[in-house]
């Protein structure tokens, strides 16, 4: 008897050749063919419990349509794991083990369901430029483009174009697209072309507002995600958390003061951000929540966000957390030009190199604002994975530029 195990889309289905009964150029064929060769198999399938889907296929043509090359640089069905360098190396070869497919499977289902749950909220889908002439996240993690005889940058974030979409009257837009960014720090939490998620809501003045769309685009996108994936027999579906709203709301303060560094005003690094996320499970029991009203000093470089009209020491900015990641960031934006011109002044910034994002503000702009979500982090979170490379088919960063 000899087994051999063909895979496809649908599973692993065992094709079961016995000596003496099946045709004896198949047997020889089945028996030198390397692993991973791209074979078409025709045959009969038979019920066997032995088999784990339940059957067999005893096959009576065989055509090979594509030869595996040997050795293999990565085993597919092997069960000692291996170190996620060699795995992103040969990564081709790595997405076809069924535990990673599932987590591409969970990703498409994911953004499925937050589109459609935007799209409920008469959320338009847009696309804007990646080549720019300016950035808005800082200079420190810009890439620099040629451009002809220029120099353009690719986009951090498409934040600038989204805001100019609330001035075109779009009213409320929606952007999922990569956005880039030059991080020099080597994390399981950074790389270096990210999926940004984006939206934008005008005639919005409480960043409350902000907040509920957000957690309930996120309610209903992974609530109608779950039965999905369980249905499929993903093996992911099962940690997919159950959510309710309203998430829990923490302030900044509250974090600093949790954090014993009350009034500091510094933004949060990455084990204070993982404390929070504890004490917030360990208060709360829920695994998003939102820090909310973010002081001017932790947003400094943020010229766009708004300052509150009352205390321009505070922000109406927040972000949202889940169990200790920083998953989303966001709140009202500065929509008045005087003061967007001051804050970007106070940035060290030239207001000269804006002039085509400033010129949306000075023929009317609504109040508004919206936030930036991290798609790959989310897919981190939602599959519980170590590290965010992982949740990108082919993921970039400072090392690495290939495949
Ligand atoms: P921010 O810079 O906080 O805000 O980015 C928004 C979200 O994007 C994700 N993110 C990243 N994910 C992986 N690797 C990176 N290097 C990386 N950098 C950011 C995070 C983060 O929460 N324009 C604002 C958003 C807004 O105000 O609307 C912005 O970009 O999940």
């Amino acid at each position: 008897m000899a087994f051999a195990l063909v895979r496809d889309g649908t599973g692993t289905t065992q094709i079961t050749l016995k000596r003496g009964t099946s045709d004896a150029a198949l047997f020889a064929l089945f028996e030198e063919l390397p692993r991973e060769s791209v074979v078409e198999v025709e045959g009969t399938v038979r019920k066997t419990p032995k088999s784990h889907r339940g059957v067999e296929l005893a096959p009576t043509r065989a055509s090979v349509l594509s030869r595996a090359a040997t050795p293999l640089p990565l085993g597919v069905v092997d069960k000692v794991g291996a170190e996620l360098d060699t795995r992103l190396n040969h990564r081709v070869l790595d997405l076809r083990k069924p535990a990673v497919r599932a987590i591409f499977e969970l990703r498409g289902v994911l953004l499925e369901e937050l589109r459609g749950a935007f799209r409920a909220r008469g959320f338009l889908e847009v696309e804007t430029p990646k080549l720019l002439r300016q950035g808005a996240e800082g200079g420190a993690t810009l890439f620099a483009v040629r451009y002809f005889d220029r120099t353009a940058y690719l986009a951090q974030s498409p934040q600038l174009y989204k805001q100019m979409l609330i001035g075109a009257g779009f009213e409320r837009v929606l952007e999922i697209a990569p956005a880039f960014r030059a991080e020099p720090s080597d994390t399981v939490r950074h790389i270096t072309e990210f999926g940004s998620l984006d939206a934008e809501v005008g005639y919005v003045d409480d960043p409350e507002e902000l907040r509920g769309i957000l957690e309930g685009v996120l309610v209903d996108a992974v609530g109608a995600a779950k039965p999905r994936l369980t249905a499929s027999s993903n093996p992911l579906a099962a940690g997919l958390p159950d959510l309710a709203k309203p998430f829990p709301r923490v302030s900044f303060a509250t974090c600093e003061a949790w954090l014993g560094r009350p009034g500091v005003g510094r933004d949060l690094g990455t084990e204070e951000e993982k404390a929070v996320g504890e004490r917030v499970a360990a208060e709360h029991g829920a695994p998003f929540y939102f820090i909310t009203d973010y002081p001017t000093s932790a947003k400094a470089s943020t010229f766009y966000a708004r300052r509150k009209d009352d205390d321009p020491a505070q922000t109406y900015y927040f972000d949202l957390g889940y169990r200790g990641l920083e998953i989303a960031s966001g709140g009202l934006r500065e929509h008045r030009l005087e003061r967007l011109t001051e804050n970007l002044v106070a940035a060290g910034l030239d207001p000269a190199a804006f002039e085509g994002y400033l010129e949306a503000f000075r023929y009317g702009m609504p109040p508004h604002g919206g936030w930036g979500l991290g798609v790959d982090r989310l897919v981190q979170a939602m599959a519980g994975l170590a590290n965010i490379r992982e949740s990108r088919l082919f993921p970039r960063d400072r090392y690495r530029l290939d495949p």
